[in-house]
C-alpha cells in the first residue's frame, strides 16, 4: 500500500483512516479529541473497542513535525490490526488507541515550508517565533531541565505547561481513561532507541524500572527478529539526554506502567529525519513488531 512507499499529507492520512473506518466499522472507530491551533482535528483511532472496558495500549506519533516516519508507522499499525485476522483474538481482550498525528499543524508546515520544523505552530502575541515543543509541554517537572524558555528555541517548553492546545487535548483524552491505560508509546525519530523513564533528569528511575527494561528488551528483540535492525534500550535521561515535560514521563507519572518513547530509523544522521521513502516499509514493520509486543505484554499481565 501507499503507506509503505510514501509520506502522506495530513488530509491523506485522515482520508485513509476514514476509508478504513468505513470498511471495518466494528473494528475501527474514529474519535476526535480536540482541535489544533490552526483548527485541524486531532483524531484518535480506537481499535478493538466494542464498548466493554478493557486494558488499553495508547500510542501516539508525530509530536515532532519533521519525524515523518512516525506517522506511517502509526498508520501501518492501525491498518494491520484492523485487517489482519491474526490479531482479532488479542483485540478481544486489549484495546489499542492510536493518535497517529498529534501535531498536524507542524507537520503541514514541515511538508510545505520548512522540512526540519519540529514544534507546533501557535503564536504568542508580539513574538516572532511560532510554536512550542509539545514534548517539553506536559505537566510533569515542566520547564526544569533540557528545555528552553525562549520562544525561538527548538525546545521551547511553552509559556506554561499545556500552553499548546494539542498537548492539553492529549492530556485530557488520556486522563479520561488513565486507569485502564496500561502501556503508552510515543513514536519519534531518529536513533533506533527504546527509551524508558525517567527522562526529566539523570540517574532517576521508577521503582519498577526492571519491568520497563524487560519489556523494552522484548521489543528490541522482536524488532531484531524482523529484519535484523538494532534498537538500543536505554533510560531516556541517562542514555539520551534529560528533557522535562515530555509525554513519556507524564504518562508514567499518571500510573501508566509501561511508558516508552521509541526513536525509529535511521540509526544515525546519514539521512536523519529525512528517511528515504525506500526505507518506510521496513521501518513500519520494525515499529509494528515493537508495538505488538507491548500489546501482548498488556494482554498477558493485565
Ligand atoms: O527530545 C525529545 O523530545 C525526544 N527525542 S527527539 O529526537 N525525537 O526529539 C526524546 C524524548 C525522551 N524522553 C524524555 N527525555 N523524557
Ligand atoms: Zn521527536
Amino acid at each position: 500500500a501507499d503507506l509503505d512507499n510514501r509520506y502522506l499529507s495530513y488530509e491523506e492520512q485522515m482520508r485513509f483512516l476514514e476509508t478504513l473506518a468505513q470498511q471495518f466499522p466494528n473494528r475501527v472507530k474514529l474519535i476526535d479529541i480536540g482541535n489544533t491551533y490552526e483548527g485541524r482535528s486531532l483524531r484518535s483511532v480506537r481499535i478493538g473497542d466494542d464498548g466493554r472496558p478493557k486494558p488499553i495500549v495508547w500510542i501516539d506519533s508525530g509530536t515532532h513535525a519533521r519525524e515523518w516516519i512516525s506517522y506511517n508507522a502509526a498508520l501501518f499499525l492501525i491498518y494491520t490490526l484492523a485487517t489482519n485476522p491474526a490479531y482479532q483474538n488479542v483485540l478481544d481482550r486489549v484495546q489499542v488507541v492510536v493518535v497517529p498525528n498529534t501535531n498536524p499543524d507542524g507537520y503541514e508546515y514541515s511538508r510545505n515550508a520548512d522540512r526540519l520544523w519540529r514544534k507546533t505552530r501557535s503564536r504568542i502575541q508580539d513574538i516572532r517565533c511560532a510554536g512550542a515543543d509539545m514534548n517539553r509541554n506536559y505537566p510533569f517537572f515542566w520547564g526544569t531541565e533540557g528545555v528552553s524558555h525562549s520562544p525561538c528555541s527548538e525546545i521551547f517548553c511553552g509559556v506554561r505547561s499545556m500552553s499548546e492546545v494539542e498537548t492539553a487535548a492529549l492530556v485530557s483524552a488520556i486522563q479520561r481513561e488513565e486507569s485502564r491505560i496500561r502501556a503508552y508509546a510515543a513514536l519519534h525519530s531518529y536513533g533506533q532507541e527504546i527509551l524508558y523513564p525517567w527522562g526529566h533528569t539523570v540517574h532517576k528511575y521508577p521503582a519498577d524500572v526492571e519491568d520497563l527494561k524487560r519489556v523494552g528488551n522484548a521489543m528490541s528483540l522482536a524488532i531484531r527478529n524482523v529484519n535484523g535492525s538494532f534498537y538500543k534500550v536505554v533510560n531516556s535521561g541517562d542514555g539520551l539526554y534529560p528533557a522535562a515535560g515530555a509525554s513519556d514521563d507524564w504518562a508514567k507519572s499518571r500510573g501508566i506502567k509501561y511508558s516508552f518513547t521509541i526513536e525509529l530509523a535511521p540509526i544515525d544522521d546519514e539521512t536523519g529525519f529525512a528517511l528515504p521513502e525506500s526505507r518506510i516499509a521496513a521501518t513500519n514493520r520494525d515499529a509494528f513488531a515493537a508495538l505488538i509486543t507491548l500489546v501482548n505484554t498488556v494482554d498477558r499481565e493485565f
